[in-house]
């Protein structure tokens, strides 16, 4: 058995290092700020730690994000019509788990420069479905899935101290209100963008939405049913205060993102026994 400390289940050591930073504690001299550390801990050695980093060059917006702009104004959601490439994916996967092996979070892979490399070759595309000027949400995240220990078979929790099992995100629920999601003139204003470094298929756990026309709440910011769409009883049952027959599983490729208005109604299903 391993040990587990809160959510991200960081050992000793890394927690006290990450407290001090945000206690505002930055020793100059940290091995957190050498990019040499973070080279050396990925010993599968596919990633770049210099900061190259860049934004492309604005070009003109391809067939392809116009069609992503239209399924997004329809359905609420589309997929990124530029792909991570498979042999990314992999890369990242392995850093992902050599940073989990040295008892640092899978989030750490942003310390790397591919995950905001591919970030900015779909930037343009992104900005142009928001209006205005486009600035990165501090959400920014990684996760690395776990199976569900033994004998627990509930879904993943929102909002909750507790930790989550599998850490993915089982209940449904939208990550921001209507008015949070879209401009006073009903243009899109936050998306939430989210990259699958592996296949995501109806046994491993895909993800599930509900397209914006059949949702009658999609507005309804002020509302107390808005944002509360499902909710955990005492008894251990989930009750859903949406249109369950309009959801839809979105089945994709390793590297397909995908992408959706703050306020879409989405989850993640859960890893079925011999998957992964
Ligand atoms: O990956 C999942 O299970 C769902 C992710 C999610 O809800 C989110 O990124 O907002
Ligand atoms: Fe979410």
């Amino acid at each position: 058995m391993k040990a587990h400390y809160g959510t991200f289940g960081l050992n000793r050591g890394v927690k006290s290092k990450l407290e001090a930073i945000i206690g505002g504690h930055i020793i100059p001299e940290s091995p957190l700020l050498d990019p040499q550390f973070w080279l050396e801990l990925n010993t599968s050695g596919g990633l770049r730690c210099d900061g190259m980093a860049r934004s492309e060059k604005a070009g003109e917006l391809t067939e392809a994000w116009k069609e992503a702009g239209s399924s997004l104004r329809s359905l609420g959601y589309f997929q990124i019509p530029d792909r991570m490439e498979a042999s990314l994916c992999s890369r990242l996967l392995s850093a992902m788990s050599e940073l989990e092996a040295s008892g640092y979070p899978a989030a750490f892979i942003w310390m790397y420069d591919e995950p905001w490399l591919y970030l900015s070759s779909i930037w343009e595309g992104m900005a142009s479905l928001v209006g205005g000027e486009a600035v990165l949400e501090p959400s920014v995240f990684a996760y690395s899935l776990q199976q569900p220990r033994n004998g627990d078979k509930k879904g993943g929790k929102v909002g909750s101290n507790d930790d989550y099992v599998g850490r993915n995100f089982g209940l449904p629920h939208r990550d921001y209100t209507y008015e949070e999601s879209f401009h006073p003139n009903r243009q899109e204003s936050t998306l939430t963008f989210w990259c699958p470094l592996t296949a995501s298929t109806y046994n491993n756990g895909c993800l599930y939405v509900l397209p914006k026309e059949f949702d009658p709440e999609f507005e309804t910011s002020g509302s107390m049913r808005h944002m509360r769409v499902a909710t955990e009883t005492p008894e251990g049952t989930t009750e859903l205060a949406f249109n369950l027959p309009g959801v839809r599983p979105l089945i994709v490729e390793e590297g397909a993102s995908l992408a959706w208005t703050g306020n879409l109604i989405h989850w993640g299903s859960q890893c079925a026994s011999g998957h992964e």
